[in-house]
């Protein structure tokens, strides 16, 4: 008898909300408590579709608007077989960004509707939860200055903040909005609470397809 399958789990919000500290927490967490679960994050910049996105980023390279934005949704498609072996093995996956970051940062460029950037990644794994990092802009200032990659600007990211909003209305993908001013054991515990309760609701269900 096939064992019950992982849930699918993404952390999305602007930067230095932080998603990369509390996705490591999760998997830890879940770990230690006996599930299995593993931390996956997109754009990978290990594979070769991958390496061009972190050239971009870095603007060691130039690319066309719509080409980046198609690579970084092939970046996700070429893992998706990964993904789902993963899931059906029974392993929760817990993704830093995922197809909402894709269509947020490039819908905040000029000429690019939302419709447009979804299409390329409709079906993908839907994911069992979505968890958006809120951090007003003042309080992520505090944190610190942007890096040095491209989109790291605070006009650029306050657009993609909008497009966020737009994208968390859609009552088709189950986002949770957790305020992430509090501190990384407060946030860490709000998102444990909502992951466990997501996996014991996902166990049951076909992962299902995104946007379709
Ligand atoms: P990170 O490695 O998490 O810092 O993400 C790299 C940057 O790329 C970050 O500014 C967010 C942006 N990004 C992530 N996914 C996509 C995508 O699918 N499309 C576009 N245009 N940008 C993305
Ligand atoms: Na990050
Ligand atoms: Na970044």
């Amino acid at each position: 008898m096939a064992c019950k399958r992982g849930a699918l789990i993404v952390l999305e919000g602007v930067d230095r909300a932080g998603k990369t500290t509390q996705c490591n927490r999760l998997v830890e967490a879940l770990q230690l408590s006996g599930r299995p679960a593993a931390m996956m994050k997109f754009p990978d910049r290990t594979t070769t579709i991958g390496k061009l996105i972190n050239s971009y980023l870095e603007s060691k390279s130039d690319l066309e608007d719509h080409t980046v934005h198609l690579l970084f949704s092939a970046n996700r498609w070429e893992l998706v077989p990964l993904m789902k072996k993963k899931l059906e093995e029974g392993t929760t996956l817990i993704i830093d960004r995922y197809a909402f970051s894709g269509v947020a940062f490039t819908s905040a460029k000029p000429g690019f509707s939302m419709n447009w950037c979804m299409n390329p990644d409709m079906g993908l794994p839907k994911p069992d939860l979505v968890l958006f990092l809120q951090l007003n802009p003042a309080t992520a200032a505090q944190r610190g200055q942007f890096g040095t990659e491209r989109y790291e600007t605070s006009s650029f990211q306050q657009i993609v903040q909008r497009r966020f909003e737009e994208l968390i209305a859609d009552t088709s993908v189950n986002w949770q909005v957790i305020d992430a001013s509090q501190s990384i054991d407060e946030v860490h515990e709000n998102i444990k609470r909502l992951s466990v309760k997501a996996m014991n609701a996902a166990e049951d269900w076909p992962i299902g397809e995104l946007w379709t």
